[in-house]
């Protein structure tokens, strides 16, 4: 039955075919930014970068070994193959023990190599120290099923009386390091930018430093990647990345006089009621 043999073939050389496919595809790709076209195989984040060129050296690594052990099994399937009740009977042997060796030592290789690769990574986006000494821009809690994010107002500081509350609406400047407080209000979330490639746990009593940057203006998507309940599917919100800091700055004073326009028309409205 050589037939097995060239179904194998047929599947590894479909599966490859795919992944060579995939990065000049708009949609097959990881998300890019809203200004990238297809074939665009970065990040439009400091840190999306790094993991996008991490995730292609694992890609290749990963592509060899299944490009040679896939030649390895049509082989030995279509030229070893059992040519009936007349054909070569099988001899039995008990194991290798220089093979074992090799195929155990060079896997346990490769991953302790990417181990130590992606620690610089690990540690630019994950590691307090790294964390950019800036302002912050927000605090952003999640609780079910949404992101509240609250701004300093005029004054330029945190949990203060002219703070701005939004909902499911973050926004930044191009170019310049964000910084947020990511807290949870109820159970365990997920903070996560794809195009950015930033993904932070959100952890009740916890409040979790997360920074991130893009080269690109422009409408961005933070969904929450942690299934938090019912409503986890909605728990999304929009991100807007601000060309210039006075534009951002602009964006900032008209929420602010809505909001204070708002709570004065709930007073208002709250009185007439009664
Ligand atoms: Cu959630």
């Amino acid at each position: 039955m050589r037939y097995w043999s060239l179904l194998f073939a047929l599947a590894a050389i479909i599966s490859v075919g795919i992944f060579a496919y995939a990065p000049i595809s708009p949609e097959w790709w990881l998300p890019a930014g809203p200004n990238v076209s297809a074939g665009h195989l970065h990040s439009v984040s400091s840190a999306g970068k790094q993991i996008d060129s991490l995730f292609v050296i694992i890609l290749l690594i990963t592509g060899i070994v299944f490009i040679g052990t896939q030649v390895a099994l049509v082989y030995a399937t279509y030229f070893f193959v059992d040519k009936g009740p007349n054909g070569r009977k099988a001899s039995y042997f008990h194991g290798s023990q220089r093979l074992e060796v090799i195929w155990t030592i060079i896997p346990a290789a490769i991953l302790v190599f990417i181990a130590l690769y992606q620690m610089g990574t690990w540690a630019s986006v994950k590691f307090r120290s790294a964390a950019p000494k800036v302002q912050p821009l927000a605090q952003v809690t999640a609780r079910q099923f949404q992101w509240v994010i609250r701004y300093p107002g005029e004054d330029g500081k945190l949990e203060t009386k002219d703070d701005l509350f939004m909902v499911n609406d973050l926004h930044f400047v191009k170019g310049k390091q964000a910084l947020i407080y990511l807290k949870s209000s109820d159970v365990l979330h997920s903070f996560f930018l794809p195009a950015l490639r930033i993904k932070q746990d959100a952890v009740p009593g916890l409040t979790i430093p997360v920074w991130f940057d893009t080269d690109q203006a422009g409408h961005y998507e933070l969904v929450c990647a942690e299934l938090c309940g019912w409503g986890h599917y909605k728990m999304r919100g929009n991100v807007t990345v601000h060309e210039t800091q006075e534009e951002f700055d602009q964006w900032l004073q008209s929420a602010l006089k809505e909001q204070s326009r708002d709570q004065v028309a709930a007073v208002v409205t709250g009185s007439q009621g009664r």
